[in-house]
C-alpha cells in the first residue's frame, strides 16, 4: 500500500476510535452526538476491514433500539449526550407509540436501510468468517423485520416502493426535491411548537445548513407523528409529504440482495427477500423512471407525480442493478454532461449533489450541491455494476483525494474541494477505509508480480501454429490480420469502460478467423510494413491481441498472473521468428529495453530480431499497449494513418484518470506504477514530470507541477492486474 494512504488509513481509524462511545459510533464529535441510524451501515462497513468485533457491535446496538413493528429509528440518543442536538426525546415524545422500545430513547422516523449490505460485509471481510456465523443468525431476523415494517407499513399499494415521510428519513435532508411538496405545505408557523436550532452552534457558516423555513416544516412534521401517536395508518391519511424516494428504495432494493445472500450463508430460505428483490426493482426501474429527463426521479404520492427535480440519487439505481441497458446509458450520459460534472472537467470534485446548472444549485450548502462521500461511493459501485469501469474509477479516485487534501469532513465544495459540515466525520473516515481496501485488495495475485524471477518459469505457448492457413495471399496478410483485429474491437471490446467479452469472442467466428490469420504470420516477413507509424501501429494491435487470444487459448479467468511469465511465454512465430508478448513490448516497441522486473534485455546482442526494433521509444505507447488488467490501456484498434492522434488522445485520458492523483496541499502527486517501470522511455523523472504537465486538462494540477517542479514528491500507485473482463 502506498505510504499515504496507510498514513490516512490510519488518520480514518484514529477518527472512529474517537467517535466511539463504547457501544456505537457518533457520526461527528460534536454536531451529531447520538447514533445515527444508516451513519451506523457506512461506519460498519468501514471497520469490518480491521474491526470485526465492533463494527457487530455498532449494527447490534442499532438494533438493540428496533421498535416492534420493526422500525428501526433514525437516530438512537445516547442519555449521557442529552441538550446538545434538536430535537431530542422530549420533542419526539416517541413513548406514545405502544412500538417504541422500552428502555431506549428514540426518534420517531426511519431512514434508507444499508444494514444487511453491512452485515454481508462484515462476514465478507472478516479474518475468521465462520466466527461470524451466529451474529449472522442473530441479526437475520431482525433485518428482515425491518424490511417487512418497510414493505409492510409503508408501501400501502404494494408496489414495491416505500415511501418516507420526513426529508430526515432519506438522509438527504434539504435536497432540492423536497422543495417541492414542503413549499406546498402551507404551515400556520405561530402554532408550531416553540423549538431552537442546535445545529447551527455547531458549523462556521449557517448559510450552509437547511434553512429555518425548512426545519418549521422538519419540526411540523415531527409533531403531526406524535399527535397520530406514530400509528402509520393515520399518519398517511394526513400526512402531506409522503414520497417514493429512488434513494431509499435503491438503498433498500440492493439491501434485499444482501439478505438474500445472508439466508444462503445462514441456511435459511431466500425466497422472500429474493421476492423483494425483483419486485423493487421493477418498480423503481418503471415509476421513478423520467423519460425526458434521462434520470430518476421521486415520486409524489400526494399529487401523484413525479417529483421532476434531479439530484445525484436519481444515479443510485444503477447500484441496485435496477435500470435497464438503455436507461443505464442514458444515466451515464448524463452524467457525464455538465449539469452533474463530465468527466474530468475542471473544478469538480465527482458528482455534485444537484445539478450544477440550476438557479438553485449551491456548492456549499449541504445536500443542495456539494459533493458527498457516500452518494458518491453508491454511484461508483453502481457505475461498476453496469460496466462503467473507466467512470467508477475515476470516481473513486476523488473519493480518495478529498479527505487526504481537505480533510475529513462531512461534505465537500463542488467547485473546489474545500470541506464543510462536521470535520472528523465519521462515516467519510469509514468509507475511505473502505475505498482504500477496495482499492487495494482487488489485486488477489500481486504477490506474483513482486517475484519477476517466476516469468523465468512457467510453460512456452506458441499460439500460431494451427493447421489451417489463411486464404488471402502473405502479401495482403498485414493487412487482412489489422481489419480482423478491428472486427474483434469492434464485437467484443467495449472501449469506453476498457472491458473485453471474453466469454462472447471465444466461441465467435470472428475469433476463428482471427487464429487462421494468425497462421499465416509463419510466412510474414515483418519488414513489409512501410513506414514507422504503419509499424507501430501493427505492433501495438498484435501485442494487444496475442494477450486476448492468450487469455482465452489458456482459459485464464481472473489475472494473467494465474500462469506464470504470461508475457514472456505466450509467442506468436512470425516469419523466421518467434516472438513473445515481451519481446513485442519491450523489445521492438521499447527498443530492446529491460523490462522492470528482469536482470536481462530482451534480445542479445546478436539476436537477428534486433533488426526490428522501433527508435526513438514512444513513450505514449504505454498507454495503447493492453496488458489484459484493469490497470492498462483502455483496449483499442490502432490505425497506421492515425496512429499518433490515437496515442495522443491515449496518454491524455490515461493522465487525466485515476492513474494520476494530485495532491497539492502535500506537494504529492501519486502515479500508476508504469511510470515507475518506464521511467526510461519518459526521459527520466524530469520527463515524466513534462509528460504529465503537457497531458492534464486541469490547469490548477498543470501548475502545480510547474510550479512545484523540484520538490514535488512523487509515490506510486498500486498496480491491479485483474482481468479486463
Ligand atoms: C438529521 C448524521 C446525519 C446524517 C444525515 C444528515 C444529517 C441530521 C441533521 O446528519 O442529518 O438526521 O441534523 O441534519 O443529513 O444524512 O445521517 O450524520
Amino acid at each position: 500500500m502506498s505510504r499515504i494512504f496507510a498514513d490516512y488509513v490510519e488518520k480514518a481509524k484514529k477518527i472512529l476510535e474517537d467517535n466511539w462511545t463504547g457501544t456505537s459510533t457518533k457520526p461527528s464529535p460534536s454536531l451529531y452526538p447520538h447514533q445515527w441510524n444508516w451513519d451506523s451501515g457506512f461506519i460498519a462497513i468501514g471497520r469490518s476491514h480491521y474491526d470485526t468485533a465492533r463494527a457487530i457491535q455498532e449494527i447490534e446496538t442499532l438494533f438493540e433500539a428496533q421498535w416492534s413493528n420493526g422500525m428501526l429509528p433514525q437516530i438512537v440518543f445516547n442519555p449521557e449526550e442529552l441538550g446538545h442536538y434538536f430535537p431530542e426525546p422530549d420533542f419526539w415524545q416517541t413513548e406514545r407509540s405502544p412500538n417504541a422500545p422500552k428502555g431506549k430513547l428514540t426518534s420517531g422516523i426511519t431512514m434508507p436501510p444499508v444494514h444487511a449490505i453491512a452485515v454481508e460485509k462484515i462476514y465478507q471481510h472478516a479474518l475468521r468468517p465462520r466466527r461470524v456465523l451466529p451474529f449472522l443468525k442473530e441479526i437475520y431476523p431482525k433485518l428482515l423485520d425491518l424490511h417487512a415494517y418497510l414493505y409492510g407499513e409503508r408501501d400501502p399499494a404494494k408496489e414495491g416502493l416505500v415511501y418516507i415521510r420526513h426529508p430526515w428519513e432519506s438522509g438527504i435532508d434539504n435536497s432540492p426535491t423536497w422543495d417541492v411538496p414542503l413549499r406546498r405545505m402551507n404551515i400556520d408557523t405561530a402554532s408550531l411548537p416553540h423549538y431552537t436550532r442546535m445545529d447551527l452552534k455547531h458549523v462556521a457558516d449557517p448559510s450552509m445548513r437547511p434553512s429555518d423555513e425548512d426545519y418549521d416544516r422538519y419540526v411540523y412534521l415531527v409533531d403531526l407523528f406524535r399527535q397520530c401517536n406514530y400509528d402509520e395508518a393515520t399518519i398517511r391519511e394526513t400526512c402531506p409529504f409522503l414520497i417514493q424516494d429512488p434513494l431509499f428504495n435503491t438503498i433498500l432494493a440492493r439491501a434485499n440482495e444482501s439478505l438474500v445472500r445472508i439466508a444462503g450463508i445462514i441456511g435459511e430460505s431466500p425466497d422472500v427477500p429474493k421476492s423483494w428483490v425483483k419486485k423493487t426493482s421493477k418498480a423503481i426501474g418503471t415509476k421513478l423512471w423520467h423519460q425526458d429527463h434521462d434520470m430518476f426521479d421521486a415520486f409524489d404520492l400526494v399529487t401523484h407525480e413525479l417529483i421532476e427535480v434531479d439530484t445525484a440519487a436519481g444515479f443510485l439505481p444503477l447500484w441496485a442493478g435496477a435500470p435497464s441497458r438503455d436507461q443505464a446509458r442514458r444515466l451515464y450520459d448524463h452524467l457525464n454532461s455538465s449539469s452533474f460534472c463530465a468527466l474530468h472537467q475542471g473544478n469538480c470534485f465527482t458528482i455534485p449533489n444537484y445539478d450544477t446548472k440550476k438557479e438553485e444549485y449551491d456548492h456549499a450548502n449541504y445536500w443542495r450541491g456539494p459533493v458527498w462521500i457516500n452518494i458518491n461511493w453508491m454511484i461508483a459501485q453502481g457505475l461498476r455494476r453496469y460496466g462503467y469501469t473507466l467512470k467508477a474509477d475515476s470516481i473513486q479516485k476523488d473519493l480518495l483525494q478529498l479527505p487526504i487534501r481537505f480533510g475529513f469532513y462531512e461534505y465537500f465544495d463542488s467547485s473546489d474541494g474545500s470541506g464543510y459540515g462536521s470535520d472528523n466525520f465519521s462515516w467519510t473516515a469509514a468509507l475511505f477505509i473502505d475505498l482504500v481496501n477496495e482499492f487495494y485488495e482487488q489485486d488477489t495475485t500481486s504477490a506474483g508480480i513482486r517475484s519477476g524471477l517466476k516469468g523465468f518459469f512457467g510453460e512456452e505457448t506458441v499460439l500460431n501454429d494451427g493447421d489451417e492457413m489463411p486464404s488471402c495471399g502473405i502479401q495482403n496478410l498485414a493487412g487482412e490480420l489489422m481489419r480482423s483485429i478491428r472486427t474483434l474491437r469492434d464485437r467484443f471490446y467495449n472501449t469506453e469502460r476498457g472491458l473485453v467479452d471474453y466469454e462472447q469472442l471465444k466461441d465467435s467466428h470472428e475469433y476463428r478467423s482471427y487464429r487462421v490469420l494468425t497462421n499465416g504470420l509463419r510466412q510474414f516477413n515483418p519488414e513489409m510494413i512501410m513506414g514507422r507509424k504503419g509499424k507501430i501501429a501493427f505492433w501495438i494491435n498484435l501485442y494487444n491481441t496475442i494477450v486476448v487470444d492468450a487469455i482465452v487459448t489458456l482459459g485464464i479467468t481472473a489475472s494473467v498472473k494465474e500462469v506464470p511469465g504470461f508475457f514472456r511465454n505466450v509467442k506468436y512465430r512470425i516469419g523466421k521468428y518467434v516472438f513473445s508478448a515481451d519481446d513485442i513490448e519491450h523489445g521492438i516497441l521499447r527498443s530492446n529495453a529491460r523490462p522492470f522486473f528482469s536482470p536481462l534485455r530482451p534480445f542479445s546482442p546478436r539476436d537477428p530480431r534486433k533488426r526490428f526494433m522501433l527508435f526513438p521509444v514512444d513513450p505514449r505507447i504505454h498507454f495503447a499497449l493492453v496488458c489484459g488488467s484493469r490497470s492498462c490501456a483502455p483496449i483499442d484498434y490502432y490505425d497506421g494513418e492515425t496512429v499518433y492522434d490515437q496515442l495522443e488522445v491515449a496518454a491524455k485520458s490515461f493522465v487525466n484518470s485515476s492513474e494520476v492523483l494530485i495532491l497539492p496541499e502535500l506537494k504529492k502527486i501519486l502515479i500508476s506504477e508504469i511510470f515507475r517501470w518506464y521511467e526510461k522511455d519518459f526521459g527520466g523523472l524530469r520527463g515524466i514530470k513534462d509528460f504529465l504537465t503537457d497531458y492534464l486538462v486541469d490547469l490548477r494540477a498543470k501548475n502545480f507541477i510547474r510550479d512545484n517542479y523540484r520538490d514535488l514528491v512523487i509515490e506510486y500507485l498500486h498496480y491491479d492486474w485483474n482481468l479486463n473482463r
